[in-house]
């Protein structure tokens, strides 16, 4: 049983080291929604919400996220007796239409709320089996070729496992084709699109398949699963969905129509934890691999990256780098690292989220705050 007294809501600004420009947009300075919540007993978790500023990626922002979260979906769980975190997708769907990493961000709280009662690693609760995962990096769109070269040959000295690409019209073969030169075949290298093209680029994208990439990463809008399996019929190179995969049945259809062969699963795009674990099982079964994607989260949200990428089926890279790749200083401790092999540790000796939130840090950064309570406390805690 979980019982919830407080939900804390809280905007902070963190600057990233270097702007990260992807098809849709630009983002120089992330403005991040981290919720607290706290059960009747006292003990309280923090979570993010991975939105963006702007509704370039999907059509969730962290303003929607906050209204979505007050109005409708706090009250479900505030003061109610919640049986599960596994209940609570359920309970959070009944009649509210999307909205996913509003109910995510609650969802995957709950989840490490019950780790942290029950003395486990977040990554144990969910079914882990990974000591360490392997992270890539995702490399955003430059204004020449040489120099996504030079991000891409110090990302590969670094130990990086995957080499991401991001790409748009008028920036994609020139740029796959001089990192692929640099590098050789020896590395894995992908492109990500983020949505960028139609199905009138068909034969365009087709002229990929040259550079032998490990995948091409959501090439066509997130409905464009009929287009998509169009594509993927005249490529080789495998597609992988993201944007698209945005609950378990997009990932049926995906594997039914044939629109891609991999998929990224983000906690927050789908909805939270449960969601995320049925698009998992779903291709384990189908033999259609899994990999973390990331959102340029804090700790924080990494924390919750780190421990869904140790299942089993999560067996490419994820998008996992260091804090060190995205902030001068995060908000937790100890901060994410990797090592030389590009391995991140899953943090399973420490019960939850295997990281120190430094609330401190985050009061100062904090531009936004709001307390959200049980209607009636007192009978709450009776
Ligand atoms: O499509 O995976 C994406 C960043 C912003 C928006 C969309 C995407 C990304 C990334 C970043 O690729 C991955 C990371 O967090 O390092
Ligand atoms: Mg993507």
């Amino acid at each position: 049983m979980l019982l919830l007294d407080r939900i804390a809501l809280r905007e902070i600004r963190l600057r990233l080291k270097e702007p990260f420009r992807i098809s849709s947009g630009i983002e120089s300075e992330r403005r991040i929604l981290l919720v607290e919540l706290s059960d009747a007993s006292g003990a309280s978790v923090w979570a993010e919400c991975v939105a963006f500023a702007r509704p370039n990626y999907t059509p969730e922002t962290i303003d929607t996220a906050w209204l979505a979260i007050r109005e409708w979906l706090a009250p479900r769980l505030l003061g109610q007796n919640v049986p599960t975190a596994a209940a609570v997708e359920r309970i959070l769907a009944e009649n509210i239409r999307g909205h996913n990493m509003a109910k995510a961000v609650l969802e995957m709280g709950c989840w490490a709320l019950e780790a942290e009662r029950d003395g486990v690693s977040l990554a144990s609760h969910l079914g882990g089996t990974r000591a360490t995962v392997p992270t890539g990096v995702s490399l955003g769109i430059q204004s020449a070729p040489d120099l996504l070269v030079e991000r891409a040959v110090a990302a590969v000295d670094a130990g990086y496992n995957k080499i991401k690409l991001k790409i748009q019209p008028g920036q994609d073969i020139e740029y796959v084709r001089a990192v692929r030169e640099a590098l050789g075949h020896e590395v894995d290298i992908m492109a990500d699109a983020n949505a960028a093209y139609t199905a009138d680029d068909i034969d365009h994208l087709v002229r990929l398949d040259e550079f032998e990439m490990l995948m091409l990463e959501q090439p066509l809008g997130a409905d464009d699963l009929l287009p998509l399996a169009e594509l993927q019929r005249r490529m080789t190179t495998p597609l992988c969905l993201d944007e698209s995969i945005t609950d378990v049945k997009r990932a049926r259809d995906m594997i039914a129509l044939g629109s891609g062969k991999i998929v990224n699963i983000k906690p927050g795009r789908v909805g939270g934890f449960s969601a995320s674990k049925a698009i998992h099982d779903i291709c384990q079964s189908a033999n259609i691999p899994v990999w973390c994607g990331g959102m340029l989260e804090s700790g924080i949200g990494r924390a919750y990256n780190v421990a869904l990428a140790s299942l089993p089926n999560f067996s490419l890279p994820g998008d996992l780098s260091p804090s060190s790749r995205y902030w001068a200083a995060d908000i937790v401790s100890p901060e994410w690292t990797m090592d030389a092999h590009g391995m991140v540790r899953v943090p399973t000796d420490v019960p939850g989220l295997g990281v120190t939130v430094d609330v401190d840090r985050i009061e100062s950064l904090t531009t936004r705050h709001e307390e959200l309570r049980a209607p009636n406390a007192a009978v709450a805690l009776a």
